[in-house]
């Protein structure tokens, strides 16, 4: 997709968030944060996308220049698309980090990876000392789990090993991803699969306990990252 049809795509993907305006007075707040020479991390989902024209408006108005290290293609290219200049974690680290989320917990524990972009989601939070994240409060819920499953990427090799660990591990339902409206598996970025799994209770272990699994490569379970909850 080239730059002119992104944006395109963008201005037709807006019409379709939920919660438009409360999430896009959430991401003026994030905006307020972004200073001169800031290499942020950029999160996925429509909250960070708001996130990111909003940062957009604020460098163009008052002539900030910032790097951005996306965590998918696609903010890759919404970032490309509005001016801004993108790298990768191979090159720099983070001074901060925003993102969305599919859960918070009442300890600002995560469930994220609806988008599937969870790998990089986490590879970019555990690099930044600090991660804002940006939710209305449709998202907030007393325990993780009570609404989405925790999604489990996983290598193509692994699945049927790893859906016997996780039932191992307490699991009580698991879903192969499908690609909406097409045959097949979700393929991820990093050309994995994911696992969509219901859990009667996630506790603070099931990350590592995730994570042991040969085979998976990632999880959507953020517990205890250093994250600020801006939310309305
Ligand atoms: C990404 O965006 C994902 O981890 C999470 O699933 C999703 C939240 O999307 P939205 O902001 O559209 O609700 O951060």
């Amino acid at each position: 997709m080239d730059w002119h049809n992104s944006i395109a795509a963008n201005v037709q993907w807006t019409g379709l968030i939920s919660n438009l305006e409360k999430k896009q007075r959430v991401t003026e707040k994030l905006a307020e944060q972004v200073g001169n020479g800031d290499v942020i991390g950029v999160g996925s989902g429509s909250t960070s996308f708001l996130a990111v024209q909003a940062i957009s408006e604020k460098i163009k108005q008052q002539g900030i220049e910032i790097t951005a290290i996306p965590t998918s293609k696609e903010v890759s290219q919404t970032c490309a698309a509005l001016g801004i200049p993108v790298t990768s974690l191979m090159n720099k680290r983070p001074d901060w980090a925003f993102d969305g989320a599919d859960e918070v917990d009442p300890d600002y524990n995560l469930i994220k990876g609806r988008g599937g972009a969870m790998f990089a989601e986490k590879l970019v939070m555990a690099s930044a000392d600090k991660s804002y994240i940006l939710v209305d409060e449709s998202k907030f819920v007393s325990r993780l789990g009570e609404k989405f499953p925790v999604p489990v990427e996983v290598d193509p090799r692994a699945v049927n090993l790893v859906e016997i660990r996780l039932y191992e591990l307490g699991a009580a339902n698991i879903k192969l991803r499908s690609a909406a409206g097409k045959d097949g598996p979700v393929i991820t970025e990093a050309g994995n699969f994911i696992l969509d799994v219901r859990f009667q209770t996630i506790q603070e272990s099931l990350e590592k306990e995730l994570s042991a699994i040969p085979g998976v490569i990632e999880t959507g379970l953020f517990i205890h990252y250093p994250v600020e909850v801006i939310s309305l």
